[in-house]
């Protein structure tokens, strides 16, 4: 949802004008895109824009799930991206799955992502964004294998060689250690049509995984959680928050607008916020 605030009432009543026919021209091009069946029960734990990924549709991140039942933590990201084995090809080029990023402290600050400790790796072979490096914390023989073991990792250091940094952090770079399996799945069956990886007309992709967060030293299910997810090149992102149990939206700035808004508003348009849908 966009929001404007004005100072000059003069121009309100025009503006507003405005901003109702955007909103009713995004509406009527508004992709259907929904949650997969198989996250039939999960609650929303961010639904992000459907259509805000550079390079279009196969780099959309769509929605992470959540369930919450004691210390057992379940997420579930569902993503255009194809998560199924972890990379597409497009525009010749090589492009890979990230790692998901969690902080259980509440606290996300840092660069580069250091604000999360943790990653579950979802087992998948990871370069960074020109596909010449692995990435991955296992070393051998002084090169990255690019692949670990799936499952929850502590004292995470991230590996950010993204086309668009703002997105950190991306991959598991280094790594105290595995902590515990996070039981991944990714079915290829999406559950919702007759062709398993399409959905509303997208080929969609997902991945889910289980905690237990007595597994995690100092956590507890009352603490914090945050998610964090992208791909190497960074073209889209996703995060989502939960307090207490219960999910928070987040705002993020966008990058504009519209030029031509942007330029008719002029000194009007003091502030351009996107409130991130907690459906
Ligand atoms: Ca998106
Ligand atoms: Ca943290
Ligand atoms: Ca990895």
């Amino acid at each position: 949802m966009k929001c404007l605030f004005y100072k000059n009432y003069g121009l309100k009543v025009v503006l507003l004008g405005i901003v109702m026919l955007m909103m009713l021209g995004s509406t009527a091009m508004a992709t259907p895109i929904t949650r997969l069946s198989t996250f039939d029960g999960w609650d929303v734990l961010a639904e992000d824009s459907h259509s805000d990924a550079y390079g279009g549709s196969k780099f959309e991140a769509d929605f992470l799930f959540y369930k919450l039942d004691g210390e057992e933590l379940s997420l579930g990201l569902q993503t255009r991206f194809d998560v199924e084995d972890g990379k597409i090809y497009w525009n010749e080029k090589k492009y890979y799955a990230g790692d998901l990023a969690l902080s259980f402290d509440g606290d996300t600050s840092g660069s580069g992502g250091s604000g999360y400790e943790y990653a579950v790796d979802f087992g998948l072979h990871t370069h960074d964004y020109y596909g010449y490096d692995h990435v991955s914390f296992i070393q051998s023989g002084g090169n990255d294998t690019g692949t670990d073991p799936q499952g929850l990792y502590g004292g995470v250091t991230w590996r950010n060689d993204l086309l668009h940094p703002e997105s950190a952090p991306f991959a598991m770079d280094d790594s105290s250690g595995k902590i515990t399996d996070a039981l991944v799945s990714n079915e290829t069956n999406t559950g919702d049509d007759e062709n398993p990886l399409w959905h509303n007309g997208y080929k969609t992709y997902y991945r889910k995984i289980v905690l237990n967060l007595a597994n995690v030293s100092g956590v507890s299910s009352a603490d914090d959680v945050d998610v964090h997810w992208t791909m190497s090149c960074g073209n889209d992102e996703i995060d989502g928050h939960i307090i207490g149990g219960n999910p928070v939206p987040e705002p993020t700035t966008i990058a504009l607008l519209g030029i031509g808004l942007a330029g008719f508003g002029g000194g009007y348009l003091r502030r351009r916020r996107r409130q991130k849908k907690s459906a």
